[in-house]
């Protein structure tokens, strides 16, 4: 088989992009196309997403893409997860809400668990408890009215992609997040959803990734469906085809774990806030979030103020990681998981008032504050995966840190020495490469299990190692 053009929407939190990659067996070539930030809105009724404006993006920069290639074989697009939008007869019912929405993050969880409690919640679906997973949402929209009239509801990606082809989907990487999959059978569980009152046709036929969608008329090819959870998609571009590993996709989160066979349900599981989210091919990404560089974009942009760029605010952030590296690491590191760093806003304040309260002294430098942050974050990544080693029963003799967060190498270098294993750290662009190996192997440019991918891109990318040096003094909380 020859090589082929494809085209990857990729869409975080905070930016997204378009990127063409060249495909074949053992190449790998990405060409950035379009790239372009994604704001939140604050609205009265709550925070929510542009989705009109990620829509109108992702529309110019496929049209981009179909000028700078001879022929795109295949799109594919992935955003975060567990949002969604509402609709009657291909209509949109309202603006999504955005994950952070602190209101809805208190009533939802109360709602659901006044009809099914957290522990048989987690036996039926497997999922961490994170007050935005998508069934707690739902439970808000159903209590004020919101779905007697929706007769779908679409994660982000299916909604874009049914915007391009009219296919009414729900890929069933991402559906894994929404809390209403099973865990063992990964269909809807239509029992839960009758018993938290949601009606069966919100929910869309599921379908796996490697599925073609139809055609986007704009460019001429067709949309397949990939790990249209960023996650899942990040986790198919582990550069190794090796077992022994846990990950950290790391970019807004961090997402620890490992890959496995088979969900695991155990109270423990439960009790460590570990989740089974679906993988490509039906693997199990059996994972805990922990906040990410969220806790770092979010300080920097307190610290620059609401009128800052996006460019103003990275050019500050590279800045304050170098000064962090002359600051000793031994800064009191806190509870990056506390639920109070959720929510956007005055960030190092909060960080400040959890010190306090666990009498550990506060920074007294934008520097040093950056240094705690880092020094938290690698602490967490570290007890992460020494947890899922534990829970899961799995070896782990390196740790591959993919996504945005390979770039920071004090965050690298933090976490190799917290947890005493090599770093490798790469591809960046872990999850846009995900997407495009899935689309690639439903098109027959290159075929094989997802070792064999992975395979593709230990060949053609070079992540970078951290050694841990000895074991410095580690800091606990609590
Ligand atoms: C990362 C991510 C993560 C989810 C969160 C909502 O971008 O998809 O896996 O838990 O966003």
């Amino acid at each position: 088989s020859s090589p082929v053009e494809l085209a990857a929407v990729d869409l975080g939190a905070t930016s997204g992009r378009v990127i063409l990659g060249r495909v074949g067996p053992g190449e790998l070539e990405l060409r950035h196309v379009a790239r372009f930030p994604n704001e939140p809105v604050a609205l009265r009724d709550g925070l929510h997403w542009d989705v009109l404006g990620l829509y109108r993006n992702v529309l110019s920069g496929l049209a981009a893409a179909a000028r700078q290639s001879a022929e795109i074989a295949s799109v594919g697009i992935d955003s975060w997860a567990v949002d969604y939008a509402l609709l009657r007869n291909g209509r949109m019912l309202g603006v999504p809400y955005h994950y952070r929405d602190e209101r809805r993050g208190r009533r939802g969880p109360q709602l659901v668990h006044d009809a099914i409690d957290g522990a048989s919640l987690f036996r039926r679906n497997g999922l961490q408890h994170l007050p935005f997973n998508t069934v707690y949402q739902l439970a808000c929209d159903r209590a004020d009215g919101m779905l007697d009239r929706a007769d779908a509801m679409l994660l982000i990606p299916d909604l874009l992609g049914f915007q391009l082809t009219g296919t009414v989907v729900a890929e069933r990487t991402n559906a894994s997040t929404t809390g209403l999959l099973g865990a063992g059978a990964r269909d809807w569980d239509r029992e839960l959803a009758t018993t938290l009152g949601f009606a069966r046709e919100l929910f869309p036929p599921l379908v796996d990734p490697g599925t073609s969608l139809g055609a986007v008329e704009a460019i001429g090819a067709p949309l397949t469906a990939v790990g249209s959870h960023d996650t899942a998609s990040a986790v198919v571009a582990i550069p190794t085809p090796r077992d022994d590993i846990a990950y950290i996709s790391c970019g807004t989160w961090g997402l620890v774990g490992v890959e496995l066979e088979e969900p695991v349900l155990t109270d423990a599981a439960r009790e460590a806030s570990f989740t089974n989210e679906g993988g490509v091919d039906g693997r199990v990404r059996f994972l805990h979030n922990v906040m990410g560089l969220w806790l770092l974009s979010e300080s920097i942009r307190t610290w620059l103020g609401p009128g800052a760029s996006s460019a103003e605010q990275s050019s500050a952030l590279q800045e304050l990681l170098a000064q962090a590296a002359a600051v000793p690491a031994s800064v009191p590191v806190f509870d990056v998981d506390d639920p109070r760093f959720l929510a956007p806003g005055d960030l190092p304040a909060r960080i400040a008032a959890w010190l306090g309260e666990h009498d550990l002294p506060v920074p007294d430098s934008r520097p040093a504050f950056v240094r705690c942050i880092v020094e938290s974050l690698a602490q967490a990544f570290a007890d992460t995966v020494a947890t899922a080693a534990a829970l899961s029963g799995k070896r782990v003799s390196a740790i591959h840190l993919v996504g945005g967060g390979a770039l920071n190498g004090l965050l690298c270098q933090a976490t190799a020495d917290r947890s005493g294993l090599p770093v490798v750290a790469g591809p960046v662009e872990a999850t846009a490469i995900g997407n495009l190996l899935v689309q690639a192997r439903a098109v027959g440019a290159i075929s094989g299990s997802l070792e064999s991918l992975r395979a593709v891109v230990a060949a053609t990318q070079r992540p970078q190692t951290y050694t841990p040096t000895t074991m410095r003094e580690t800091v606990s909380y609590g």
